[in-house]
């Protein structure tokens, strides 16, 4: 049976990674786990966790794993230290992850995981910016900001993804096991996209609606210089992997 192991990667995220994690599981189709990768977040984000792992995890199956770490700080470290666990401890076969703060249904992972089991793809990308995606998450000038960026990777990187800073992402094991997370931030998610497309990768894009956060802070910032700032390092990281 194949094993699907979702990463979480948290900051504070308190308030929202309990219903996240039972969304998740409720709707699971094959064998699901979750590893909730936190940074120590000062919030008590792993105390929440444990208590759901002890409803959820018995002696003989762990559904909940939480590693918290101290000495580093970082998405996208927090995603590859989860997927390192997700394949060499729990044996992965499938790894997911995504925003812990609900703006990404939960019940749309099972969504993902389908893409791969059932249509062959390698990656699933949970895209904003197809037919049947949205984001009624962010104001206008965020959505532009984001469909500029997205228009400007597809130009240069190819249209197998038209939602390349998407970060709702499901992928097989073997993909994970030949290309490693490079980057601090949302940039990894473009620069993994791109390269697996050049490997030759099947990915496949599955319509998702992202939704406002409703607790805790968003990381990227809610104005229009935090937006500038990352924006800038999404076009320089597409820039550098124009052909
Ligand atoms: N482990 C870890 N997670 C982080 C860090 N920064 C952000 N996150 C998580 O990454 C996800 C995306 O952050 P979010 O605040 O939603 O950013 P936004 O979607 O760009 O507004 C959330 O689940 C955060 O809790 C970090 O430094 N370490
Ligand atoms: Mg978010």
């Amino acid at each position: 049976m194949t094993l699907v192991c979702t990463v979480l990667p948290t900051y504070n995220e308190r308030d929202n990674i309990a219903a996240l994690i039972e969304g998740i599981l409720t709707n699971a189709v094959t064998p699901h786990m979750v590893l909730v990768v936190d940074d120590n977040s000062p919030d008590g984000t792993a105390e929440v966790v444990r208590a759901v792992a002890s409803r959820y995890n018995t002696a003989d199956v762990q559904r909940v794993a939480l590693y918290v770490r101290t000495g580093q700080k970082g998405l996208t470290s927090a995603i590859q230290c989860g997927i390192d666990f997700a394949l060499a401890s729990f044996g992965a076969d499938i790894v997911t992850w995504m925003d812990c703060d609900l703006s990404m249904p939960p019940a749309d992972v099972a969504r993902l995981v389908h893409a791969i089991v059932e249509e062959g793809a390698d990656i699933a990308v949970g895209s904003r910016w197809v037919e049947g995606g949205d984001d009624v998450a962010h104001g206008f000038m965020a959505r532009s900001l984001s469909r500029i960026i997205n228009g400007f990777a597809v130009m240069v990187l190819g249209d197998s993804v038209h939602d390349y800073t998407s970060g709702f992402i499901a992928c097989r094991a073997g993909v994970l096991r030949t290309l490693r997370l490079r980057g601090d931030y949302g940039e990894y998610c473009i620069d993994l996209l791109a390269r697996a497309a050049r490997c030759g990768y099947a990915l496949k894009e599955v319509p998702y609606v992202c939704v406002p956060r409703t607790a805790g802070e968003s990381k990227t910032g809610v104005n229009l210089w935090d937006y500038l700032v990352k924006g800038r390092k999404y076009v320089a990281t597409i820039w550098r992997l124009r052909k």
